[in-house]
């Protein structure tokens, strides 16, 4: 029998005051325009499109005290964080159109609340080339789309580690990231000394996305609320050109494919989150696309032939 998915709800959030690119913030609009409500429907999920969040422009100013433009980045995440935390509580799975990847403190904030408020076991998994764990004493850039699993793990500053209340959002145990294939040098010590969860692309070249899958969703069952935080730099560039921090050596098309299967088949996807999309950089919307396409597997496209 196919699975039924829960309600979905599409929140815009239009921005690229993370990143160090122009561009993340044409993301949502080039989703849509790919087809991605219409392809969610088509499977048979009940799906609303809340429309775009609102929030300060950017001002592209160079860092101030390790941080570029922190009080628009707190702005925007607080109001993603109401407006995710609204959608959770009313029984439906937010689907965060980014911006950039800034903005997954305040979508993981909100879940993590729901999770506390529900007494469900939190797992994020992070698809990225990069592992977005650096602190403003450590970053290369002062851009924040580099920093938010070390906010939502406690390490910065206490306007985002405190989004949520008192605790941090996340312990590192509750994350594991898939596709890591570049880490800058103060960064990697500090992803060590927090025994971060870490799939990177050679240990991924070893073993074979199947069995890192397997590891990776180890432990996820009925109590569990499983995040997905998918950067679309996770992908190769050679089929997803449309993102401003491309890396090369990323899962191809079916590693692509068989990591969505394998979240789809759990059936535990309580929300996710499509970040670092850059239209701007794209050739003719195939980025967008693509992330559509694996958004479908995402709900089950893929796993027809198992039905
Ligand atoms: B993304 C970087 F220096 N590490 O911090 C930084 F390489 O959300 C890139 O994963 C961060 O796309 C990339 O600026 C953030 C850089
Ligand atoms: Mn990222
Ligand atoms: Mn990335
Ligand atoms: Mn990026």
């Amino acid at each position: 029998m196919a699975r039924s998915y829960p309600p979905v709800s599409l929140i815009g959030a239009p921005t690229d005051i993370g990143a160090g690119h122009r561009g993340a913030s044409l993301g949502p609009e080039a989703l849509r325009i790919a087809g991605l409500a219409e392809a969610l429907a088509g499977r048979g999920v009940d799906v609303r499109d809340c429309g775009n969040l609102a929030g300060p422009a950017n001002p592209w100013l160079p860092p101030d005290a390790g941080y570029r433009h922190l009080e628009q980045v707190v702005a925007w995440n607080g109001a993603l964080m109401e407006a995710s935390l609204r959608e959770l509580r009313a029984g439906r799975m937010p689907v965060m159109l980014g911006g950039d990847h800034c903005l997954a403190i305040g979508s993981i904030t909100a879940v993590a609340r729901h999770c506390r408020e529900t007494g469900k076991k939190l797992r994020v998994l992070w698809l990225d080339a990069h592992a977005d764990f650096n602190t403003s004493e450590v970053t290369p850039s002062g851009n924040v789309h580099g920093m938010p699993v070390a906010c939502l793990c406690g390490l910065g500053p206490e306007a985002l580690t405190r989004l949520g209340g008192d605790a941090p959002a996340l312990l590192p145990q509750e994350i594991r990231q898939i596709g890591i294939r570049s880490v800058d040098p103060e960064e990697k010590r500090l992803v060590k000394q927090h025994r971060l969860d870490i799939y990177d692309m050679r240990y991924i070249d070893e073993v074979g996305m199947k069995r890192v899958m397997a590891q990776a969703l180890d432990g996820v069952d009925a109590d569990t609320h499983l995040h997905v935080s998918f950067d679309v730099d996770f992908l190769d560039p050679g089929i997803a050109p449309g993102v401003g921090t491309t890396v090369p050596g990323g899962p191809n098309y079916r590693e692509a494919q068989l990591v969505m299967e394998m979240i789809a088949d759990t059936g535990r996807m309580g929300s996710l989150d499509i970040v670092e999309l850059n239209p701007v950089l794209d050739d003719h919307n195939i980025t967008a696309e693509l992330a559509v396409d694996l958004v479908e597997s995402l709900f089950g496209k893929s796993t027809l032939m198992r039905d």
